[in-house]
């Protein structure tokens, strides 16, 4: 298969913000997911360098507009390679190829007689550069610029888009598939319910020069819009070479919502014009905002990636995004979002995940993934894989990121409790059952070899990470080939790699930013060790009631994958929630005897109030992190002081 996929080219007019870095993380990530499935694929993205709000803005800098040009397009193409970004192709409109593309272009549909010369007066926004039709005004206003429209009237040439109407109308009728989300596509239809205007693609040089000039008239250059669009053919190498023959008609564009009438109506009718089959297919997301406000850069809130990546890491931010936006859906970005996505889905579920089936690898056998032994086996792992990795595929296919997304985290949550209820350390002290420790053992390193395959376009560094840990080269078909995402890949004997925690919890920026609470702690610490030197008298000690209790019930609560609420007789009987549900299952502590504080203020977590809390030891071993309870040598009765 051929795939080729789009973002749109920038504006140079602002540098590149979270909006911009989103789209080219979605492409890019279908590129990856493609390239696993062997495709030939071409990814493409570059800068829109024409047009009157460049003009302004190098004026603004007092700069020619080359010069501007240049150094703005130089921070877009700098940006990807910081987020993993690695585009096939980086294309500017002011390349020489680009603009003998546009000329020849327009001179061939001038000659088919689809452009002609006429007056025109109509409403013009600078920041759409585009007429604005009334219809389309809120208020007189441009709705997305809210700017007062100005009223121009020029000659100039225009394009025949009415001419194509019926049959672009026609094409998105029998392809659904044509414009995705099905929003969008009705949209565009409820736009070619009304009779198209056709299109004014010049302007004239009295007015603008930082443009193509029309090949035929060089008292005009080319409207930006007529001159951007093209950029999808200069890139392959229009209107011959092999790049064209190859990937023309397995076109995708990846846009936002604020330029779909351009892609969806100007585009494919120009398209229609020249002769052309239409592209094959046009995605369209929603919009980022920022703690649900619009980012602007007058309100300044604009998200730079440089900043996300710094504070953040780049996998964090490319998992963020990928999982938290509904493609085709408006989204918000918040400082805490992030964090709690990294800490929870990350550093919890992934990256423990990794790091306990990895410590508990190197240190009962060495290193070395032994392999299943039969008659020890279970399928549990093995069947939800398979569900994964098929709604996973459909999933990245139709830009679904955050479903599939939500799929491999089931698994992941799934491995977790695997390691609970198997208590491969209790296996470990049993030397006859060496063979069910293998196994377990086994299915954790493959379900991590599988999470490597399937999270790699969205994650690659973290991946290649994950890779070597698994005793794997980056590049091994095992862990990028989609046809190895089968079960009972990863081979026997192979030795795991020793390798760094792969995602270091973080603070959220609430919790940091309360320097009052941290000054208090801060103070009363000081004050513990002068007066004390970290040391309690005899009389607090006696303040703790410390007591023996015997757990007869534990279930799980809802929503928390922390948390167990546990009901002990102490010798009153009593609800505790404790936060081991990691490391223990319910089943495996009913009819424990544990220490607890009995003497606790009560508090409500998740819902459930806590009467007291249970001691555990907190295990800090090869990376890996783990809670003991604690228990008493020999059974006693139940609510026993302990002194
Ligand atoms: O429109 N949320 O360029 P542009 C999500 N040059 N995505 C956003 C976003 C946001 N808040 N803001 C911007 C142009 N984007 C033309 C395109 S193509 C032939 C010419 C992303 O710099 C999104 O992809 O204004 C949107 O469509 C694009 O940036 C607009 O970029």
């Amino acid at each position: 298969m051929t795939t080729y996929i789009t973002t749109p080219i920038y504006y140079v007019n602002a540098q590149p913000h979270l909006g911009h870095a989103y789209t080219t993380i979605v492409a890019d990530t279908y590129s990856r997911f493609r390239r696993l499935s062997d495709d030939s694929v071409r990814f493409q993205t570059g800068t829109d360098e024409h047009g009157d709000k460049i003009a302004e803005a190098a004026e603004k800098e007092g700069v020619s507009p080359k010069e501007y040009v240049d150094r703005i397009s130089a921070m877009f193409r700098d940006t990807w390679p910081t987020l993993d970004i690695t585009p096939d192709n980086f294309i500017r409109t002011t390349d020489a190829n680009h603009v003998a593309t546009v000329q020849k272009i327009l001179q061939d549909v001038y000659d088919k007689g689809d452009i002609y010369f006429d007056k025109y007066t109509g409403l013009y926004c600078t920041g759409c550069e585009r007429f604005l039709t009334e219809k389309e005004l809120v208020g007189g206003k441009c709705p997305d610029h809210l700017t007062v429209p100005d009223e121009i009237t020029e000659e100039n040439y225009f394009f025949r888009m009415s001419k194509y109407q019926q049959e672009l109308l026609d094409h998105i009728n029998a392809n659904p598939e044509f414009i995705t989300p099905e929003r969008y596509r009705n949209e565009v239809l409820s736009f070619l319910s009304e009779p198209l205007e056709d299109l004014c693609i010049s302007r004239p040089t009295s007015r603008l020069t930082w443009g193509i000039p029309l090949p035929f008239d060089d008292k005009f250059v080319t409207y930006v819009w007529f001159d951007a669009l093209i950029n999808y053919l200069t890139g392959i190498g229009y209107p011959d070479g092999e790049l064209f023959e190859k990937y023309w008609n397995v076109a995708e564009h990846v846009i936002a919502k604020d330029i779909l009438k351009p892609h969806a109506i100007y585009w494919p009718t120009m398209i229609l014009s020249m002769g052309l089959p239409l592209y094959k297919k046009l995605h369209v997301h929603g919009y980022w905002n920022v703690d649900e406000t619009k980012m602007s850069k007058s309100i300044g809130n604009v998200v730079r990636p440089a900043e996300l990546v710094a504070e953040y890491g780049v996998d964090s931010l490319r998992y963020f995004t990928l999982r938290e936006m509904s493609f085709g859906l408006d989204s918000s970005f918040s400082s805490d979002a992030i964090v709690t996505r990294k800490n929870s889905d990350l550093a919890n579920d992934l990256g423990n995940l990794y790091s306990r089936s990895t410590a508990m690898l190197i240190k009962y056998t060495g290193g070395v993934v032994m392999a299943p032994v039969a008659g020890e086996d279970d399928t549990v792992l093995q069947d939800l894989a398979a569900a994964v990795v098929e709604s996973y595929t459909e999933n990245m296919a139709d830009f679904q990121f955050h479903r599939a997304l939500a799929s491999i985290w089931e698994l992941i949550s799934l491995a977790n409790k695997y390691i609970v209820s198997n208590e491969p350390w209790s296996l470990a002290k049993d030397p006859e059952r060496e063979g069910r420790l293998h196994t377990v053992l086994y299915n954790l390193h493959e379900t991590l070899r599988l999470l490597t395959l399937l999270l790699q376009p969205v994650m690659p560094g973290t991946c290649r990470k994950m890779a070597l840990g698994l005793g794997l080269k980056e590049d091994d078909p095992l862990v990028t080939s989609l046809a190895a995402a089968t079960w009972g890949g990863l081979p026997a004997n192979t030795k795991l790699t020793k390798i760094d925690a792969l995602f270091p919890r973080m603070e959220s920026k609430k919790k940091k930013q309360q320097p009052q609470k941290q000054e208090k702690k801060q103070k009363k610490k000081v004050a513990k060790t002068e007066s004390m030197e970290g040391l309690i008298t005899f009389d607090q000690f006696q303040n703790l009631e410390l007591r023996v209790a015997e757990i007869i019930a534990a279930e799980p609560i809802k929503k928390s994958d922390r948390l167990l609420k546990l009901t002990v007789k102490a010798p009153e009987e009593r609800t505790i929630v404790a936060g081991i549900a990691e490391y223990y299952s319910p089943d495996s502590i009913v009819g424990k005897q544990v220490l607890i504080v009995a003497n606790l203020k009560p508090v409500k977590l998740m819902g459930v109030e806590s009467q007291g809390m249970v001691l555990a030891a907190k295990v800090e071993e090869d990376g890996e992190s783990r809670l003991v309870l604690s228990t008493i040598s020999a059974p006693v009765p139940a609510g026993s002081k302990v002194a």
